[in-house]
């Protein structure tokens, strides 16, 4: 088995692991709606052994605690428990992101929602993959596009904005959706479910796996502006299939 059907593995047993955890202590990060819980940290610690175990050359970038070293050659990008919230509330909709990157770009991405059992994952030039089945964005115009967004809840000055953008995506979309899970919602873009996905502020963590997934399945990921995403920093993230993603940029720009 090579490193990365071993890393595959771990992933899933990330998963298995966190649906076992009964007991959980929350905390309050930066402020009351960004938590972090034992089983965030527990779920960190089991992929930055095992992980680190496999790759002893990788630095790690995760979102909990002090594990956010971006400076090596090749780094892991996780969210342990991507949507959180969700997690504390038993909403069953969140999901473990783990990218390995070189200092440019993602190598490959996992994302493993352990409630519903969907493996995604994707390996740079060799397509994406929904448990073992090849996946593709929609040929769907923005029109015809269910479009799942994000409201960066830690960031209470862009309120305004997204829900603006969020009204606008509403004229010229069939409806928007809204999940709770960064990696979950680029993961339904990459499986064609949804035909874009915005958000207007996140962490690598929240979209590192799955903007390798999306580019893979044949979508377009940058920034709000259309860039590529920074992979050491924060940034927004729109989303989509090539058509959807153009409409959505065009007729978002708001003035
Ligand atoms: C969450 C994202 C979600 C975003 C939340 C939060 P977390 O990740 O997946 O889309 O709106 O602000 O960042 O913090 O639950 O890992």
């Amino acid at each position: 088995m090579d490193h990365y059907e071993q890393s595959r593995q771990i992933v899933r047993e990330a998963g298995a692991r966190l649906l076992s955890m009964h007991e959980m202590r929350v905390e309050e990060k930066t402020d009351f709606k960004d938590l972090v819980t034992s089983c965030d940290k527990a779920t960190q610690a089991y992929l930055v052994e095992k992980l680190g175990a496999l790759y002893p050359q990788a630095t790690f970038f995760c979102e909990e605690g002090d594990a956010q070293d971006g400076s090596g050659e090749h780094m892991f990008i996780i969210d342990p428990i991507d949507g959180t919230a969700n997690f504390v509330y038993g909403y069953n909709q969140s999901a473990i992101s783990v990218a390995y990157a070189d200092r440019t770009e993602v190598l490959w991405g996992m994302v493993y929602n352990p409630y519903t059992e969907e493996f995604y994952e994707a390996r740079k030039g060799e397509g994406a993959f929904l448990n073992g089945s090849p996946i593709h964005v929609s040929a769907d115009s923005l029109k015809h596009s269910l479009v799942n967004f994000g409201t960066s809840p830690y960031y209470r000055e862009l309120r305004g904005e997204t829900f603006e953008i969020a009204e606008r995506v509403m004229e010229y979309s069939m409806d928007v959706r809204r999940s709770g899970s960064a990696a979950l919602d680029l993961c339904y873009v990459a499986a064609g479910r949804c035909g874009a996905y915005f958000e207007l502020q996140l962490s690598p963590w929240d979209y590192a796996a799955g903007l390798c997934i999306v580019k893979e399945a044949g979508g377009v990921v940058t920034d709000m502006e259309g860039n590529p995403p920074c992979l050491t920093g924060k940034s927004g993230i729109a989303a989509g299939n090539p058509t959807a993603w153009k409409e959505f940029m065009d007729k978002m720009k708001l003035p």
